[in-house]
């Protein structure tokens, strides 16, 4: 299987600004670590980040018919994006939302995300971990789908 891990404006920052807020991993990092877990479970794992939200829709429509799943953490465009929604819901690759920051407890333009209605799931608030939780997530729900196909 091959997944897309995506992410948004200002995550490449991670690790150099706002570590207590963000902490000190780099984006980087998350993307090799990432990688190399995907591996060990037979997963081809590419990673992408823009902060532009054509170039975001573009690589989305890119993984249509070359992916079996997304990892988004698509930052503040989250809560604002619909461009975004409609390339996720119109490329009709199963995808799990993930965030850094449990973003329900934020500030309350945090707490819309245009995102997770057409989301396998959401996973927030668990720092770098999300991604990983994410990642298990979304090959644990296309494997049992596999099984009931
Ligand atoms: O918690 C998350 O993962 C967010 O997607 C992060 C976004 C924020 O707008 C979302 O509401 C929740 C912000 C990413 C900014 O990343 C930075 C990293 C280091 C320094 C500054 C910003």
């Amino acid at each position: 299987m091959r997944f897309l891990l995506v992410n948004g404006p200002n995550l490449n920052l991670l690790g150099h600004r706002e570590p207590e807020i963000y902490g000190s991993t780099s984006l980087q990092f998350i993307e090799s670590d990432l990688q190399e877990k995907a591996e060990a479970e037979g997963i081809h794992l590419e990673s992408f980040q823009s902060n532009f939200e054509g170039a975001l829709v573009d690589r989305i429509h890119q993984s249509i018919g070359k992916v079996d799943g997304i990892l988004i953490n698509a930052g503040a465009y989250t809560h604002t994006s619909i461009a975004l929604r409609d390339a996720l819901l119109g490329a009709g690759i199963p995808y799990v939302e993930l965030h850094l920051s449990n973003t329900q407890a934020r500030e309350q333009f945090r707490h819309q995300s245009f995102l997770a209605a057409g989301a396998i799931g959401v996973v927030s608030g668990f720092g770098v971990n999300s991604y990983e939780l994410a990642f298990r997530g979304l090959l644990t729900y296309l494997l049992a789908k596999q099984m009931t196909l």
